[in-house]
């Protein structure tokens, strides 16, 4: 045969190979294991994904918690539908959105009558453990044995009510609560049983406290400013303007700035919370000799620093100082969070444990790190409408995987239950994740997620909104106090400095996303009716002390 003819026959043979090759993929759809797989859910309290190296290294490096994303996947798009505290974990166990559990905010308690998902796997025959922060107002139900902060928690030597009452434990929370876990996975794990194991921190939550090993570290660093630090709300609504989440304005000096309380009358400086004092004693007041030694050893010379400085300093440069002051704090409790998600993973891989088990990061939603010179959250632009979610699973996930899905934390449950074999619920609203996590992405169709925030008039001031979300535009309505439409466009203006709402240009895209919102809202059983009747209890309790409700602290 000539030369050319068997080149043209290889050829021809090599593209009979590819396209046989292409639909087998189309075809070999992959499955879930048999075996029920072990779970780890990790949450930390106010976890900013701008904190975490896997998305974004210009603040810290967190290699332990970056080795989930190596060697799992990375949800770039993951999100809350209602960016606080208690309602984000209810609706994680619930799978619902709020307006149906019942917990829109952190002010009224869980409806008891709700099914969480651990019920259901521990119904399933799994075991069931939870340690750290819950903050949810109730014990956990279908769990079998548990150690929680009551409330909010605190940093140094916490409190914890378990099975079998309260106890005090001395150290550093965070510590404590991965010296829980690695216990009851040593000590109390069966090994005939899968098992549903929650490790939740409560770090980098507000008043951001470091482990006393971190605290010389991180208060020499510098930190890189946003572009929006300086942020001065113009082309936005009314909600940005009136918000009190400003470092400059908002923050206390001594429970967040850490200013000794001392030093705060020497300057003449009130808080705008009127807590001067309690925030702080709230939380360094707790410290033993030994810790109170070292803290002071550290802070107390920058604070007389700072004392020498504060009557000269302009309005720039005490702001800048305040977002160093917040940075070193928050990024110092997440350097002890990555130190102990090292802990966890190098005892599973040790064990050999690793082998069949999902471990999930996240954060109960998202946070400002001074972007638009805000901290806290509650609003759905992106800082706190995005949260941090890493899954790692091996043999079922592709390592290093990054997936720019909108999932939600709507979802976990769902996901969960199908991954351990379990049919979820039919009025969960969630969407499982396991086709993405298999890699079957053409499966998944979701276009848009719905989001509700309420907790308003209260802390920070955020008003109520509703709002839809796709890939492309982000459309609020903040319906309470004010009636103000926005919209953004997140490709052209990822920041969200522009609400374009009144452009004409996008007078199509509005009316194409206000029937998307309204038909979202029906899909979800959410309606004005229901905003009404929400904010007219609201009120109500704020007015009435002999209602029921969870007090933040
Ligand atoms: C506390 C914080 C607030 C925070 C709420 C809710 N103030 O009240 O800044 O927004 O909790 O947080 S603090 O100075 O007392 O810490 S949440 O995580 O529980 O939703
Ligand atoms: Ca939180």
């Amino acid at each position: 045969m000539k030369k050319i003819t068997v080149l043209k026959i290889m050829v021809v043979l090599l593209f009979i190979g590819l396209i046989s090759c292409k639909s087998e993929a189309k075809q070999v759809k992959k499955t879930l294991p048999e075996k029920r797989p072990n779970i780890i859910f990790m949450m930390s309290d106010d976890h900013a994904y701008q904190a975490i190296s896997a998305y974004s290294n210009h603040l810290i490096e967190t290699p332990n918690i970056d080795r989930i994303a190596k060697e799992g996947i990375k949800f770039t798009n993951a999100c809350v539908s209602n960016s606080i505290c208690a309602p984000s974990r209810a609706t994680i166990l619930t799978g619902k959105h709020c307006h149906i559990h019942g917990k829109v905010d952190n002010v009224f308690p869980f409806d008891e009558s709700q099914m969480t998902f651990p019920q259901l796997l521990k119904e399933a025959g799994y075991q069931t453990a939870m340690f750290g922060k819950l903050h949810f107002g109730n014990n956990p139900k279908g769990i079998d044995e548990f150690k929680i902060l009551p409330g909010q928690g605190q940093y140094y030597n916490p409190d914890f009510n378990t099975n079998e009452g309260k106890i005090t434990v001395e150290g550093y929370v965070t510590d404590i609560i991965m010296d829980m876990t690695l216990d009851w996975l040593k000590n109390r794990r069966q090994e005939d049983k899968p098992f549903m194991l929650f490790s939740m921190q409560k770090a980098p939550h507000r008043e951001w406290l470091p482990a006393p090993r971190h605290f010389k570290e991180y208060t020499k660093k510098t930190f890189k400013e946003p572009e929006t630090l300086f942020d001065d709300y113009e082309g936005r609504g009314t909600a940005a303007k009136t918000a009190e989440m400003n470092l400059l304005t908002h923050m206390n000096w001594a429970g967040d700035s850490k200013l000794y309380p001392e030093m705060m009358k020497e300057l003449g400086i009130k808080d705008m919370s009127g807590w001067d004092f309690e925030a702080f004693d709230r939380e360094v007041g707790r410290m033993n000799a030994e810790q109170r030694a070292v803290w002071d050893s550290v802070y107390k010379p920058m604070m007389e620093d700072f004392k020498t400085k504060y009557s000269t300093m302009s309005k720039t440069e005490l702001m800048k100082w305040r977002y160093q002051r917040y940075m070193q704090d928050y990024l110092g409790c997440i350097a002890s969070v990555d130190e102990n998600v090292g802990r966890l993973l190098d005892y599973l891989e040790e064990t050999g444990l690793d082998e069949n088990t999902i471990i999930v990061y996240t954060s109960d939603q998202g946070f400002y790190l001074g972007e638009h010179g805000w901290f806290d959250k509650r609003f759905v632009y992106d800082e706190s409408f995005k949260t941090p979610l890493l899954i790692k699973w091996p043999n079922v996930i592709t390592p290093g995987t990054t997936n720019t899905e909108m999932v939600q934390n709507l979802d976990f449950a769902q996901t969960i239950l199908e991954a351990a074999h379990v049919v979820p619920p039919a009025d969960m609203q969630g969407e499982s994740l396991i086709p993405l996590l298999l890699g079957n992405d053409d499966e998944w169709t979701r276009d848009a997620v719905y989001y509700h925030y309420y907790e308003y008039p209260g802390i920070h001031m955020v008003k109520r909104h509703y709002a839809i979300i796709t890939q492309d535009y982000k459309l609020a309505h903040f319906y309470y106090d004010v009636d103000e439409w926005e919209l953004y466009d997140r490709k052209k203006d990822p920041q969200e400095m522009k609400n374009v709402i009144n452009d004409p240009t996008y007078a199509e895209v509005v009316v194409k996303l206000k029937k998307q919102l309204l038909e979202l809202r029906k899909q979800y059983g959410d309606s004005s009716e229901l905003d009404q009747e929400i904010l007219r209890k609201y009120l109500e309790a704020k007015n009435n002390p002999d209602i029921e409700t969870v007090p933040l602290h």
